[in-house]
């Protein structure tokens, strides 16, 4: 028996079992035999949640892209590792081997020596859906530099934050880039936001859509002229198990986005170990992911879990929807994609424009779905099933997080019966638990209660950039001896899980998770408001959208609320981004709240949902009489 491979369910058992019962036998037998290391490790697990600490591997010495790339040269050099499809349909596709991307990493990699990059600094690419950014992202992990991706659709307000939280000394940009029909001044967006930030000494621009920028002397430089003098060759550098590979944020419920930070060998081990298995991937397939490498999704499963197993990943610049609802059919017909990995969002999105689109490809080159981000409806999964899968592609539907590096809860294709809207299984290795609010696990099937996770695995976040107290806070401190998720969960009555959603104050909105802290900070800023609360309510398309509770610092505002509502959503638009956008804004005399100040949002949920028909308890509120006011003019 395999251990990489897992053929069928009572084999899924077998293996599981062993991961449980045996976590380090099994976990060292994977990283013996299907990675390369520089040095074997002294110990393979240690760990303590009420540190919290963990270490996998240690003593192990490696490089990632010796994983992701040397190694396939001799077998796969020649073979496709990244497959670019622009986002203008009348753009060639470029294929790129394992030989070329051995050369342009390398190239990168010198350039970024070059100038003045050393191992432990932070870098910074804010590079839109294009080669570069990938290539960027493996020459930072080939000297140890600390990649900070940051999504390239984020305002210069959300940039800056994340380029000072974790004091990045370069940024690596493009002058700008193509989403469907409009053309971003990138360039621009990374001026303004550096104005304040001071640590940041060289700026990288990759050409891409030829825009008018300014280039500020001594900081600015284009990317191609140093790559073409750069030599093809870049010894890596040797890394320690425990390294940080990369820091990505995620919105929290409160404050700052969190730096939540990924070590090497674990990451590696672990995103190579599930993308195989859970995408069922083989030899020559060819995997599609359409998530943007600024979450972490494309991070594990476009980049580091495909690459580590030498596998030909697409990598798409574009948007569903251009230049019409076909794009992502018309794709997989061209390129015969054999895994397809998306987000519910986008199902609906593409759901809504009938099955007409999808009738004019051949899709019959599709293996297996997958969805990610957020629960999956029962309807988007049928459409899904019956239009694109043909009824024959088994659905993963796969939970993970941004902290937990790769997915953790996921049916394994052709081996686990799928079931809509349930994720399933634990993948192998994982501990789930479902705890009630006393934080007592609840053994045993149909049970429901707050997801946790009760062992450490390979892949988990080891600590946030410069804030382990906030790590410990925000998972460990809720249950004892637990990592909680903050989403809520089930367990039915084969033991399969359905994630019910977040128990906190996150919103996912199209499947980027959203704090609403950032938002209300953003809509307190306007000179009329006086506060504010964000809760998500039901949306055909986004999952959950935005509903603004907003109350005027001068009730009598005399200026229309129509202008109010844009200039709040523009503001939006600046800090954030245009995903944080309202769909409902209300104003409200007063915002629900307790004695000691926190507003309720529990009871503006139900008010947005339009589910009032019990409230709870509102008589421990500061101000119950503002309820029944907002629910008479709820939108
Ligand atoms: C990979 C990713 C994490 C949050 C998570 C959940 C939600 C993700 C699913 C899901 C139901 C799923 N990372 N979530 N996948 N909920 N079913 N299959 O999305 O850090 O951006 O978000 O997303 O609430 O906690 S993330």
């Amino acid at each position: 028996m395999s251990n990489y491979h897992i053929k069928h369910l009572e084999e899924y058992y077998q293996i599981y079992r062993k991961s449980i019962r045996e976590p380090e036998n099994f976990w060292e037998e994977v990283a013996e035999e299907h990675f390369l290391w520089r040095k074997k490790w002294d110990k393979v697990l240690s760990w303590d949640f009420a540190k919290p600490e963990i270490k996998w591997f240690e003593g192990a010495k490696l490089n990632i892209t010796e994983n992701c790339i040397d190694r396939h040269l001799v077998t796969r050099g020649e073979k496709t590792a990244i497959l670019f499809e622009p986002n203008n349909p009348d753009e060639p596709a470029q294929h790129i081997t394992y030989q070329q991307l051995f050369e342009r990493v390398n190239k990168m990699a010198n350039v970024l020596k070059s100038q003045g990059i050393k191992k432990g600094d932070r870098v910074c690419i804010y590079v839109p859906m294009i080669p570069e950014l990938a290539i960027a992202i493996l020459a930072c992990a080939r000297i140890g530099a600390i990649h900070s991706v940051v999504f390239a659709g984020f305002s210069a307000t959300a940039l800056l934050t994340r380029i000072n939280d974790s004091d990045c000394k370069m940024v690596i940009t493009s002058d700008g880039s193509y989403r469907g029909a409009k053309t971003i001044d990138l360039k621009g967006i990374v001026d303004e936001a550096l104005e304040s930030c001071p640590g940041i000494e060289k700026v990288l621009v990759v050409k891409r859509t030829g825009g008018n920028i300014t280039m500020k002397e001594g900081r600015d430089m284009w990317l191609q002229p140093l790559l073409d003098e750069a030599s093809k060759q870049c010894p890596a550098e040797i890394m320690d198990a425990e390294d940080p590979l990369f820091i990505l944020y995620t919105s929290g419920s409160t404050g700052q986005p969190k730096g939540m930070v990924h070590t090497t060998a674990g990451y590696m081990v672990y995103t190579a170990y599930s993308f195989k298995n859970a995408f069922q991937y083989r030899e020559n397939d060819v995997y599609w992911c359409t998530a943007d490498i600024g979450w972490i999704t494309g991070h594990s499963y476009i980049i580091y879990g495909p690459l580590a197993n030498g596998a030909t990943t697409v990598l798409f610049e574009g948007v569903p929807s251009y230049p019409d609802f076909g794009r992502f059919w018309e794709i997989i017909d061209k390129h015969k994609v054999n895994q397809f990995y998306t987000a519910p969002t986008a199902i609906r999105a593409l759901a809504k424009q009938g099955s007409e689109m999808v009738e004019k490809f051949d899709l019959s080159s599709i293996k297996v779905l997958g969805s990610v981000g957020e629960p999956i409806n029962e309807e988007a999964w049928h459409w899904y099933n019956d239009n694109v899968g043909k009824k024959k592609s088994p659905i993963i539907d796969t939970w993970w997080q941004t902290e937990t590096g790769a997915i953790m809860i996921t049916p394994i294709p052709f081996v686990t019966p799928t079931k809509p809207t349930y994720a399933t299984l634990p993948f192998i290795g994982v501990q789930p638990a479902i705890v009630n609010e006393a934080g007592e696990e609840l053994k045993g099937n149909q049970v429901e209660g707050r997801l946790c996770i009760k062992f450490p695995w390979p892949s988990m976040a080891r600590t946030i950039w410069r804030n382990h107290k906030r790590y410990k806070e925000t998972y460990f401190s809720t249950y004892k001896n637990m990592y909680f998720t903050g989403d809520g969960a089930l367990r039915d009555e084969v033991g399969y899980y359905r994630i019910t959603g977040r128990v906190d104050d996150v919103i996912i909105v199209s499947g980027h998770n959203l704090g609403t802290a950032p938002i209300e900070d953003a809509i307190n800023e306007h000179p009329a408001v006086a506060e504010s609360a964000i809760v998500g309510f039901p949306h055909d398309i986004k999952g959950t959208a935005l509903y603004a509770f907003v109350t005027l610092k001068d009730a009598g505002e005399s200026r229309i609320h129509e202008n109010l509502r844009k200039e709040i959503n523009q503001l939006i638009t600046e800090r954030i981004g245009p995903i944080a956008k309202l769909d409902k804004i209300q104003f409200t005399a007063g915002l629900p709240k307790t004695r000691s100040g926190k507003i309720m949002r529990r009871i503006l949920r139900k008010i947005a949902e339009k589910d009032t028909s019990n409230l709870g308890d509102i008589s421990t509120l500061l101000n119950p009489e503002c309820v029944k006011e907002i629910m008479d003019e709820a939108l």
